[in-house]
Parts: C-alpha cells; sequence; structure tokens
C-alpha cells in the first residue's frame, strides 16, 4: 500500500508538471488517482503495463480557430478544442461545452471524466469531450447558428458515428446541435448519427433531454433505498437552472420530493412552497424559451432572491449540484452536513472540491460522484446511437426503463467495487474502480498502443 502510494503520488506530480496551470484537470486525475490505490495495489500488471501512466495522458488533442461574422457584421474568433482521450472500449464519446471559462485543462478535466464515467454504464463507448470559450449568452440565434457552423467546419475531419460522437453541455443544448449537426450533415454528405442529443424527427432519441437529471435522480433514489428511506417528503436544494437542474426538479416532483432551491450564474432563489405545478411550468418556460434569468423566478412568485450566492445555506434533506465544476467548497458542504444533508447527487461534473468531499464522507453522507450519478445523460446519448444503427426509435417507456436499469446497475457496480476494494460505502472509490478495470483491462489486451 505505501509502495502503491508512493507510484501514485509520483504519476501525479508528472500530471502537475507536464500539464502546468490546468488546474481543474489535476483535481480530477487526483480524485482518480487517491481512489485507485488499492487497485493498482490488486493488480500489479497494471503498474507493469504502465496503464496509469497511458491513462492519464489524452490519446489525441485538437485545437483550432473559430472566427465567425456577429449581426452587425464584426469578426470575432474563438478557441475551439476537441480531446479525444481515451477509445479503448468504444469510439470516444463525450460533449461539447461552450463556455467563455472554457481552455484546455477544463476540456482535459471533462474529457478524463468521462473515460470512467462511460464505462460505468455499461455500453461501448470511449471518453473524450470538447468545446470552446465562445460565449452563447446574449448572442442572437443566426451568431449562434454561424459560430456552429464555423465549429463544425474543422471538428468535421475528427469525428464520425464510428469515430466520435460529441453530445451537448454547458452553453450546449438542442438548437446547437441542430446547427451543429445540419453542418455536419453538408459538409460529409452523410446523416449519420454523429452526435447525440438530436431532434426527435431527425434521428434523436426520447427521454435523451431528460437522461441526466431522471438519471442522476434515480442514483439518489437507489442510495436513500441503501439507508431505508425516499424522496417522499425530502427537501432538495438543486442548483443550476439548465438542462440537467430542469429534470432533476421534473422527476424529484415526480417521486414525491420537494425541490426549494435553483440558480444560475448571477444568483439562487429559495422557494420553501417547492417548485411544482405552475411554479414549475414557469420555470421551464423562463429558461428552455424565453432563456431568462432566474431572478424572473422570485420576482413573479414572490421568494426570496440571493445575487451571486449558491443555494448551500438552506435547511435541506438532500442536495444536487446541477450547475458546474466546484461550486459546493469545504466551507458549503460543511453548512450542508451542519443543516442535516444525508445525500448528495453529483448531476454536474466536478460541483464538489475535494475538501468538500472528504467532509461529506467523513460525515456519512450518502455521496453520489458526477461520474456515477450524471451518467445517464451519456447512457442515453449510447442509447441513441443504438437507435441510429438499427435505424428504429424506441419508445419513451422503453428508453426510460433502460436508463432506470443502467442507474441502478451503475449504483449497484459502485457499491460492490467499493466492498471489495476496502471502502465500503465509499461510492468515489467504489466508482473510480469499477469505471477504471473495465478500461486498463481493454487497454492491456490491446497492447501497448
Ligand atoms: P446548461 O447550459 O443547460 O445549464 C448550466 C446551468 O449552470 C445554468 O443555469 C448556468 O447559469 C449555470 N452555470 C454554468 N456555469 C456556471 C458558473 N460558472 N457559475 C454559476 N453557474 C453556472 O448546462 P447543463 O445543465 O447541460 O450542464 C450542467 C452541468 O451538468 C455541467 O457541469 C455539465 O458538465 C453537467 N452534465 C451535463 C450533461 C448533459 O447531458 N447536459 C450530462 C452530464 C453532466 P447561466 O445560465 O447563468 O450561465
Ligand atoms: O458530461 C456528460 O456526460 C455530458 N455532457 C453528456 C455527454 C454525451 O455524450 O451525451
Amino acid at each position: 500500500m505505501v509502495i502503491t502510494m508512493s507510484y501514485i503520488d509520483s504519476i501525479y506530480d508528472k500530471v502537475v508538471l507536464k500539464n502546468p496551470g490546468e488546474k481543474e484537470f489535476h483535481q480530477a486525475v487526483k480524485e482518480v488517482l487517491d481512489s485507485l490505490v488499492p487497485a493498482i495495489d490488486k493488480h500489479p500488471e497494471f503498474k507493469k503495463f504502465k496503464i496509469l501512466e497511458r491513462i492519464i495522458e489524452p490519446e489525441r488533442q485538437f485545437m483550432f480557430r473559430v472566427p465567425w461574422v456577429d449581426d452587425n457584421g464584426e469578426i470575432h474568433v474563438n478557441r475551439g478544442f476537441r480531446v479525444q482521450f481515451n477509445n479503448a472500449i468504444g469510439p470516444y464519446k463525450g460533449g461539447l461545452r461552450f463556455h467563455p471559462s472554457v481552455y484546455l485543462g477544463i476540456i482535459k478535466f471533462l474529457g478524463f471524466e468521462q473515460v470512467f464515467k462511460n464505462s460505468l454504464t455499461g455500453l461501448a463507448m470511449g471518453g473524450g469531450k470538447g468545446g470552446s470559450d465562445f460565449d452563447p449568452k446574449g448572442k442572437s440565434d443566426n451568431e449562434v447558428m454561424r459560430f456552429c457552423q464555423s465549429f463544425m467546419q474543422e471538428l468535421f475531419r475528427h469525428i464520425g458515428p464510428d469515430t466520435d460522437v460529441p453530445a451537448g453541455d454547458i452553453g450546449v443544448g438542442g438548437r446547437e446541435i441542430g446547427f451543429l449537426f445540419g453542418q455536419y450533415r453538408k459538409i460529409r454528405n452523410d446523416f449519420t448519427g454523429v452526435l447525440t442529443g438530436k431532434g426527435l424527427d431527425w434521428g434523436g432519441s426520447l427521454i435523451r433531454p431528460e437522461a441526466t437529471g431522471y438519471g442522476c435522480t434515480y442514483f439518489v433514489q437507489e442510495m436513500l433505498k441503501a439507508r431505508g428511506t425516499d424522496f417522499k417528503d425530502k427537501m432538495v436544494a438543486v442548483s443550476g437552472s439548465g438542462n440537467v437542474a430542469q429534470y432533476t426538479v421534473e422527476k424529484i416532483n415526480q417521486l414525491g420530493g420537494k425541490c426549494v432551491t435553483l440558480s444560475d450564474s448571477s444568483g439562487s432563489i429559495y422557494d420553501p412552497n417547492g417548485i411544482s405545478g405552475e411554479r414549475f411550468d414557469f420555470f421551464m418556460d423562463l429558461k428552455q424559451n424565453r432563456r431568462g434569468r432566474i431572478k424572473e423566478y422570485a420576482e413573479k412568485f414572490n421568494v426570496d432572491y440571493f445575487p451571486g450566492k449558491r443555494p448551500w445555506e438552506v435547511k435541506c434533506d438532500i442536495a444536487m449540484p446541477s450547475a458546474t465544476q466546484n461550486e459546493i467548497d469545504k466551507n458549503d458542504a460543511q453548512k450542508l452536513v451542519d443543516n442535516g444533508c444525508i445525500a448528495v447527487g453529483e448531476g454536474a461534473n466536478m460541483p464538489s472540491t475535494l475538501e468538500a468531499i472528504d467532509i461529506f464522507l467523513e460525515a456519512g453522507v450518502s455521496f453520489g460522484p458526477a461520474k456515477a450519478a450524471n451518467a445517464g445523460g451519456v447512457a442515453t446519448s449510447g442509447l441513441e446511437m443504438s437507435q441510429n444503427s438499427l435505424r428504429l426509435a424506441w419508445t419513451r417507456d422503453e428508453v426510460d426503463q433502460r436508463l432506470h436499469g443502467i442507474m441502478v446497475n451503475i449504483f449497484k457496480a459502485s457499491r460492490d467495487a467499493a466492498d471489495k476494494y476496502g471502502a465500503p460505502g465509499n461510492l468515489v472509490v467504489g466508482a473510480n474502480v469499477a469505471g477504471f478495470l473495465k478500461v486498463a483491462r481493454a487497454m492491456m489486451a490491446q497492447g501497448v498502443i
């Protein structure tokens, strides 16, 4: 164990040295490596074959210029990225993020996480991620379209239905996927399932829009079941108000829970009445159709709005962070624990800092780490790929049942791996080990490449 730890520490040190300034990537690697100590102890062959040294290095990464013209005729230049991290178990798969904070370190952290997440789904998908520092906020539909077309003008040469299949993430939803798909189809003269999250009339899957939020809620339901309880009458703090948050709230309502918070990058709202019924409908219309700010919800229903604040100070039984990375720091985690929070399901990618995770685990909070809890989105993307290959569309119920089954399996696989590798109840260790083992074995079987 001691030898393995110093070996793992030396790999981490090299990652920091070789990827300077990419702090989110360092953090994601650290979480995984620390979890893998017992697995490397048990499987010395992984060390011999330098699986860790290989798995932390992306197989390929692209950075490209994305020039576009705004509605006033002015030219802008953004930077585009696609990192193809690992395709040992299937084509590269992972979303595209359009947000001004995007740089290589963000895309690499997300791509690295995706490798293990996709493995956990049980489907044949490798890991990749991409995006741009383009900010879709405040842009017209035509500006977004011209940006997407320019982005795809370069990306098209690196992707394909058996090579690399992008999807949505922050700032990339149905509208953007439509523009990207249209441009790909035109350039290639191919109608294939090269992107997921497509519209229902042109190859999309039912339940894909709902999948990440529904899946995360199903995962938390399993964690609650293991504690002998359920969502009924539980108060839930949700952050974010985008795709993941929206369908998290919808599913919690269906399961009898009560969501009391939402947020966006400007602030958060607290509605002790619960965001359901007419209030939920207003929220969905505000965010999906009007692209407005969450402050308008507080104004409409006369509830508290906290400018610039995250929603972790309120009393809640369950927290489901669904906005962005590092949105729960150690102080937030301590507040949640002090307020009686018993479960955390990470809808966002890496929303909790490493210190926050330690606080949750030490306090006995049921903690569902992102790569397990939010895997329902990419899992349903995998189901969209299957339907595209079959040239068939499954019903809503069929996709939802498969999604539910996948989330239950991910919970069980993570719980069992945690037990087996000496960390019972620690789903961070469990998810990392279970996701890693499948990819590591595939890499071993396929030789040194
Ligand atoms: P959306 O763009 O639909 O929504 C993002 C939400 O988070 C918005 O409310 C946004 O507020 C808020 N947000 C984004 N960045 C920040 C920030 N830096 N600080 C505060 N708030 C912020 O994205 P998604 O809902 O799709 O993604 C949310 C999270 O879930 C991300 O971490 C993503 O990686 C993860 N995820 C998404 C999946 C998917 O299928 N879409 C699958 C798995 C994980 P504002 O509008 O003000 O920017
Ligand atoms: O982080 C993620 O898993 C996603 N943004 C979804 C990726 C996908 O390919 O559906």
